[in-house]
């Protein structure tokens, strides 16, 4: 079993000039941590191999410095590199049991699913969280197989509370400071709740994204206003 994670805030970057511009990933992650981000994963779709390990190497040492994780997106080669604390894979990655036996028992693996049959067969197989969206339609990531919303966050929610007791859970696509708080209240099923939220552009583009991290933080922190 990994570690206890706090999921409450769990950044994922993106490394395409309309998201980060002209401006250092390591700089932009660092601010993120010190704005209150409580996970972070590197997530870049762009870069070769050699550039993902030297990144994700000076990500680790600032995200340590914070005593916060570091998952890699799609790779357990680069993760097993880094030796950071484990990956987030999709649907169409390396199959959650092969990550298992590669990584470990202790290491952090989460796991795209839009349906309930994607969560339930996650959950089956150890995941330690479920990434479930697309929450919104988001220009971020425009190839997403389904758009879920609340009401379908919900019914995944619903689905596992059982079987998934254990599993943490996070909601990603479209999460910025307008849409948080609707995001968690709405989700939320009597017997589940999110445990987080992930986010990219809110906090990626953001001019200051230690400010923007901080934000979204304290409506993590505050019941709705609707409550
Ligand atoms: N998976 C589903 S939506 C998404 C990913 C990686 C991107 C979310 O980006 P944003 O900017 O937080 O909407
Ligand atoms: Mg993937």
């Amino acid at each position: 079993m990994a570690p206890a994670v706090d999921y409450s805030l769990y950044l994922v970057t993106d490394s395409t000039p309309a998201i980060l511009g002209e401006r250092d990933l390591v700089e932009v992650v660092e601010a993120a941590l010190e704005g209150g981000v409580t996970l972070v994963q590197y997530r870049d779709k762009i870069s070769d191999t050699a550039l993902l390990v030297s990144t994700a190497r000076k990500l680790h040492l600032v995200t340590r410095k914070h005593n916060v994780p570091l998952l890699i997106n799609d790779r357990v080669d680069v993760a097993l590199a880094v030796e950071c604390e484990g990956v987030h894979i999709g649907q169409d990655d390396l199959d959650l049991p092969s990550a298992r036996k590669l990584l470990g028992d202790n290491a952090i693996i989460g796991v795209t699913v839009s349906t309930v049959e994607e969560a339930q067969l996650a959950c089956k197989g150890g995941a330690d969280y479920l990434g479930i969206g697309t929450m919104f339609a988001t220009a971020t990531k425009t190839n997403t197989k389904d758009i879920i919303g609340t009401a379908g966050t919900k019914e995944i929610l619903r689905a596992i509370a059982e079987d998934g007791k254990n599993v943490r859970t996070i909601s990603i696509g479209g999460i910025n400071a307008s849409t948080v708080q609707r995001v968690l209240y709405q989700s939320s099923d009597s017997k589940k709740k999110l445990d987080g939220v992930a986010v990219v552009s809110a906090i990626m583009a953001a001019k200051d994204p230690a400010r923007a991290a901080e934000e979204i933080m304290n409506l993590i922190k505050t019941p709705p206003p609707f409550a």
